[in-house]
C-alpha cells in the first residue's frame, strides 16, 4: 500500500511541476522516502512555480507627488528585468515596480522608460480617458479569478494610472464584466513625466485592501502588474502590453488567472 501511494505520488509531481529535482532524488536514494518527504516536496515546487514579490514594512510614509526623492525607495526589493512582452519577441523598454507597507497604507512606485509618452488633456467623468493613455496597472485578487467560491465568481479590482496621476479604479466579475464606479477608499496616485518617460508614486490604504478581504491567511494577495505601452503613430494608436507575469494567452489578455502572481506583506499587524 505505502509503495502504491509513493507511485501515485509520483505520477501527480510529474503532472504538476519540472520533474527534474523529483526524479533526482527518487534515483539517489537508497532508502524509500517516507510518504510526507515527498509531500514537502510537492508543495515547494508548486510554490516555486508562481512569481513571489515581498511588500515588506518600513517605519515611513512618502509625499505622493510622482517624485521618488524619499530614502525609503531606495531600500526596497524591485520588479523590473522580468516584465516582458509576452505577445511580441522584442525587448521591452524599461520598467521598475517598488512597493512596501507601514502599516497604514500600502505604497507602490513604477518608473517607467518610454520614449512616446500618451497622455489625454480631458478626463472623462467615467474615467475612460486611461483606455487610449500610456499607463501602469495592477491587479488585486484574494484567489483564482475565475473559479467560484462558495458557487460565487470572486470579485477582484484595479487600477490602472496614467502618466498624470489620474486613475481608473474599478472592480471586475470574471470573465471582463467591468464596474468603473468602485473607486479604491482613500487611496491617492501622483505622477512626473521626465525627459525619458513617467514616474508614478501611489498608496492604497490597508484597510480598503483588507475590507475587500483580499488578504489571504498568510498575508498573501495575488497581484498583476502590467502597463500599457502606447505610440501614437500619426492618428493610429499602437498598442504594446507588458506584463510581470506571462500570462501564456495567444492573444494579448491581463484578464486572466495566469496573468497574476503573488505579493506577500511581511509584518503585517
Ligand atoms: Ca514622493
Ligand atoms: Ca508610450
Ligand atoms: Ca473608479
Amino acid at each position: 500500500m505505502k509503495f502504491l501511494i509513493i507511485i501515485v505520488t509520483f505520477l501527480l509531481v510529474s503532472c504538476t511541476a519540472p520533474a527534474t529535482n523529483q526524479t533526482t532524488t527518487m534515483h539517489n536514494s537508497t532508502e524509500t522516502p517516507s510518504n510526507s518527504e515527498v509531500t514537502v516536496k510537492v508543495v515547494n515546487q508548486v510554490q516555486l512555480s508562481t512569481s513571489n514579490y515581498d511588500v515588506n514594512y518600513r517605519d515611513s510614509s512618502v509625499n505622493i507627488d510622482g517624485v521618488l526623492e524619499e530614502e525609503v525607495w531606495n531600500s526596497l526589493g524591485v520588479i523590473s528585468g522580468s516584465f516582458l512582452y509576452p505577445w511580441e519577441k522584442i525587448e521591452a523598454p524599461f520598467t521598475e515596480f517598488k512597493a512596501y507597507h507601514d502599516n497604514n497604507n500600502f505604497y507602490f512606485s513604477f518608473v517607467v522608460k518610454d520614449q512616446a509618452v500618451v497622455s489625454e488633456e480631458e478626463w472623462k467623468e467615467d474615467e475612460s480617458t486611461v483606455d487610449n493613455e500610456d499607463r501602469v496597472e495592477l491587479f488585486f485578487a484574494s484567489t483564482s479569478i475565475d473559479k467560484p467560491v462558495e458557487y460565487e465568481i470572486p470579485l477582484y479590482y484595479a487600477t490602472e494610472v496614467d502618466p498624470l496621476g489620474r486613475a481608473h479604479d474599478y472592480s471586475v466579475k470574471y470573465y471582463r464584466e467591468f464596474d468603473s464606479k468602485f473607486n479604491f477608499d482613500g487611496a491617492k496616485n501622483a505622477a512626473q513625466i521626465v525627459d525619458d518617460g513617467y514616474v508614478v508614486e501611489g498608496y492604497i490604504p490597508l484597510t480598503t485592501l483588507k475590507a475587500l478581504n483580499l488578504f489571504s491567511e498568510d498575508q498573501i494577495i495575488r497581484v498583476g502588474v502590467f502597463r500599457a505601452e502606447f505610440t501614437k503613430n500619426h492618428d493610429e494608436l499602437v498598442m504594446q502590453w507588458i506584463s510581470w507575469v506571462d500570462p501564456k494567452t495567444e492573444v494579448p489578455d491581463f484578464h486572466v488567472d495566469s496573468a497574476f502572481g503573488q505579493f506577500r506583506f511581511l509584518g503585517l499587524k
